[in-house]
């Protein structure tokens, strides 16, 4: 884990700061101000609501609530509380247009550096601050609101509004074997030692698994393909009940953004229109296609125990690491994370990130859907507020695992936890599928 030594903590915690707010210039400027205030989705928020409530955030947790500092703007709290307006309310709100808001996030973000540099950070303080907790939670909600950015951005109408190189391709030598068998027996399922583990990932806990069979990657579209065009979403069988509500009232035949034309599947990827792929892992599935395409294949999803099982246990220390790899941090050799590419990579990149039994691709490319309810841990305590992930667990939340090419290292780890309605396709999902031994 990393060390507890003050000077690199707040070395990370400035990297990890400013390596957000990188990415939410690059999403917010890659665009003109109109395309900024305006909705693109029902389903999403203005990209100038995100900036803003970016800041808005950092200003509470940070300035105030670190700081003890007076509030810069108490009158815009509300317009950027999450629970106040929901996101399709948004735009008739008087929200700070694109140059105030920028200025806001700016100057909200020079103080913060400030009280960075003055803050003591060893184990014996107060909770926020312990470990620099508070910057890495910030740092940590500025990347979840970029890749809600990026979600907005695969939404919007027009051309590309941006680019980057695709990732690496398989290693060359020998194919993978589809699946593995996870031998039975405890493990240690979430972390009390990680210090920027947000609450819902803690405290550290055993728990009993029986052996289990997992794909060694993500399923990729030619397989999902199969299943379209084996009638998949026309079969009752294959589905939940309000899954399969879900396909009758919106006509559904294949994930999100793909269409059929003149005999060929073609996909919309943030403003490039290209055929399937069939080597890539399927994106854009809610949690009820996921469902349906392992029921149809015989299998199932795995469950969250499974997953993190597969992704942490250390046969040979029996120990749970934080990455599949080990305990060092992604690198660009193990992982595609960070928006470095716009795509999942197909199966059989990154063999550095594999685990010691050869699954790959755990953290990065796609989120994953599993079987799992989002349920707190037992032990668990809401830090530092409920609205994080207290009042959202319960059956009506499905939770993801491993994280996306959206998402930064800072947010991601073998113990983190995402969680949605099993009806979301908008995200950047897919899955990989299980069965027992
Ligand atoms: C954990 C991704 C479900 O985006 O709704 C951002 C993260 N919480 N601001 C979300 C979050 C508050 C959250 N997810
Ligand atoms: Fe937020």
């Amino acid at each position: 884990p990393p060390g507890v030594d003050p000077q690199a903590l707040r070395r990370s915690a400035f990297d990890a700061l400013e390596r957000a707010r990188a990415r939410t210039t690059a999403l917010t400027d890659s665009v003109d101000d109109d395309e900024l205030t305006a909705q693109h989705s029902p389903l999403m928020s203005p990209l100038v609501w995100d900036l803003a409530h970016v800041g808005n955030q950092e200003e509470q947790w940070l300035l105030r609530a670190v700081g003890g500092q007076e509030a810069m703007r108490p009158e815009i709290d509300g317009l950027y509380d999450a629970f106040e307006h929901p996101r399709a309310s948004r735009p008739s709100l008087p929200l700070l247009a694109p140059a105030e808001a920028r200025r806001y996030a700016r100057d909200v973000r020079g103080r913060a550096l400030d009280l960075l540099e003055r803050t003591p950070l060893h184990e014996g303080g107060r909770p926020l601050e312990r470990a620099g907790f508070a910057f890495g939670m910030i740092a940590q909600h500025e990347q979840q609101h970029d890749e809600t950015m990026l979600i907005t951005h695969q939404l919007r109408a027009g051309p590309a509004a941006l680019t980057a190189a695709d990732p690496p391709p398989p290693e060359a030598t020998g194919a993978l074997p589809s699946e593995v068998l996870v031998p039975g027996g405890p493990f240690t399922m979430g972390t009390s030692t990680e210090p920027w583990a947000l609450d819902n990932e803690r405290p550290a806990h055993r728990r009993d698994v029986a052996a289990f069979h997992l794909d060694t990657s993500p399923v990729n579209c030619g397989a999902y393909l199969r299943f379209v065009e084996d009638g998949g979403y026309a079969d009752a069988r294959w589905w939940a009940p309000e899954g399969w509500a879900m396909v009758r009232e919106h006509d559904l035949t294949a994930p999100l953004f793909w269409r059929r034309e003149a005999g060929q599947w073609l996909r919309r990827r943030f403003g490039v229109t290209e055929s399937v792929p069939d080597d890539e892992p399927v994106l854009h599935v809610s949690w009820y296609e996921a469902d349906a395409y392992a029921r149809w294949a015989g299998r199932r999803l795995p469950t969250e125990s499974e997953w993190e099982k597969a992704a942490r246990h250390d046969p040979v220390s029996g120990r749970s690491r934080r990455y599949p790899w080990g305990d060092e941090d992604p690198t660009p050799e193990r992982a595609n994370l960070g928006q470095r590419h716009l795509r999942p990579a197909r199966a059989g990149a990154y063999p550095q990130g594999r685990t010691p039994l050869g699954v790959g691709q755990l953290i990065g490319d796609v989120w994953e859907w599993t079987a799992s309810d989002f349920l707190p841990y037992p032990g668990f305590v809401a830090f530092p507020y409920r609205e994080y992930s207290d009042v959202f667990f319960g059956p009506g939340h499905k939770v993801l695992r491993g994280g996306s090419f959206a998402v930064d290292r800072v947010a991601c780890r073998g113990t983190f936890r995402n969680w949605d309605l099993p009806v979301r396709r908008q995200i950047f999902a897919g899955f990989r599928t299980a069965r027992d031994a």
